[in-house]
């Protein structure tokens, strides 16, 4: 190399040490993650810790936020509502300009408010019950509700077997998300003109299920639907086999995770769980968390990684914007928050779970959802969920705009 290219080249080593090193130095952006690190809800929790981190990891890569890094802040609620409470109250002093979190609806039915009183935006990566964007303008939710997701699975098991006459539905009454859930399920049920046998309750905290089996399995159901969290659902579902149960089951959204399987085993095998991503979705950005999610846990990417991944792009996103039109170093704490929540309320954003926007409530527009069915392996405990049906729903303008697609017209 002659003198003159070495010294460019040492110049631009240089350079480049120097920007980058401005950068690191720069001010990070911080960002709350409030979920189950510990207790049964970490079945749940430990995926978004994994998600939210390979989002904050990728985009730090991209530049952060114009130049300044993300900073995740994690809190562990626990599985109650106390430990979320803490969790939102610590974060919020911690001076984060918006938390992710928590894991549970029956957790953010206590938590959200607080957050609403103080002014700090929240994305819901894992709250599905009715009434979650409603809790106050400051909540808003990544993750799709049972409304809209839990129908698909009734579908899709009537599509395996279409001579499904009798349903037996049992549900945990002490959870907020199960309660709604199996409302859905219950109405799906009806309104599909399918007979509902009388409906069983249980707690999360439940490890035997034999009363409410027994009440239920002499009168013949052809689908059990459940509507409980990962432990308590798993366990139902084994001893809804033990006892001799031979038909369909629908887990719902919390028999979501692969931490079932080593709950129920091979009895967890052709449950039917509807979902709101899809492994397989085609795009530049599932493609990218797919990719560094799978090199680094050797297996697929469960729905809960991709929502939080989701909810932490989406906070990413909404800041890099406020940046660009009002310049966050002009903004204290208290109108950073007010305007990144008014700003990610606005966006179109193109997620792993698709292509998604917000309601002005906080509530989720979304195109896409699936249905899965576990396959377990030989060894009884690892497995896949396999997805045997994908469902778009259309937009209420698109529906209006061709009166020709009408049956009947
Ligand atoms: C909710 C849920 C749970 C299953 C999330 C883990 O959907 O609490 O709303």
């Amino acid at each position: 190399m002659s003198r003159r290219l070495l010294s460019f080249a040492v110049l631009a080593a240089l350079l480049l040490t120097v920007s980058i090193s401005a950068a690191q130095d720069a001010e990070p952006v911080r960002i709350g993650i409030a979920v189950a690190q510990t207790s049964n809800v970490a079945l749940f929790g430990q995926e978004q810790v994994i998600g939210a981190q390979i989002a904050s990891d990728y985009y730090n890569e991209q530049g952060g936020i114009n130049g300044r890094p993300i900073e995740l802040v994690f809190q562990d609620t626990a599985g109650d509502e106390a430990g979320a409470i803490n969790a939102f109250q610590t974060l919020i002093a911690d001076n984060v300009v918006g938390i992710v979190g928590p894991t549970l609806s029956q957790q953010a039915f206590a938590a959200d408010p607080i957050a609403e009183q103080a002014g700090v935006p929240i994305i819901a990566p894992s709250n599905t019950a009715r009434g979650i964007p409603e809790i106050g303008a400051y909540i808003a939710r990544v993750s799709a509700p049972v409304a809209v997701v839990a129908p698909n699975a009734v579908r899709a098991a009537l599509d395996i077997n279409p001579d499904i006459a009798r349903v037996a539905v049992f549900y945990a009454q002490n959870d907020a998300f199960a309660t709604s859930e199996t409302g859905t399920f219950q109405e799906t049920v009806t309104a599909l003109g399918l007979e509902l046998l009388p409906v069983q309750q249980f707690q999360t905290t439940d490890t035997d299920f034999t009363t409410q089996i027994t009440n239920v399995l002499p009168q013949n159901p052809d689908l059990v639907i459940v509507s409980g969290l990962a432990a308590d659902g798993g366990n139902l579902i084994r001893q809804l086999r033990e006892l001799g149960y031979e038909g369909l089951i629908i887990g719902g959204n919390g028999l979501n995770t692969a931490n079932v399987f080593p709950v129920c085993q091979a009895f967890c095998d052709g449950v039917l769980v509807a979902q709101a991503y899809s492994v397989s979705y085609e795009s530049e950005i599932n493609t990218i968390f797919r990719d560094i999610y799978t090199e680094q846990q050797e297996k697929n990417p469960p729905q809960f990684s991709a929502q939080a991944f989701t909810a932490v792009q989406v906070f990413v996103e909404a800041l890099i914007e406020l940046d660009n039109t009002v310049g966050l170093d002009t903004l204290d704490l208290a109108a950073s928050r007010t305007q990144l929540n008014e700003t990610l309320l606005s966006l179109e954003y193109d997620t792993p779970l698709g292509p998604l926007s917000f309601t002005p409530d906080g509530e989720i527009n979304q195109g896409t959802f699936y249905v899965a069915r576990i396959e377990m392996n030989d060894d009884g405990q690892t497995g896949q969920f396999a997805f045997v049906a994908s469902i778009e729903t259309e937009p209420a303008a698109e529906v209006e705009a061709t009166p020709e697609a009408t049956p009947g017209s």
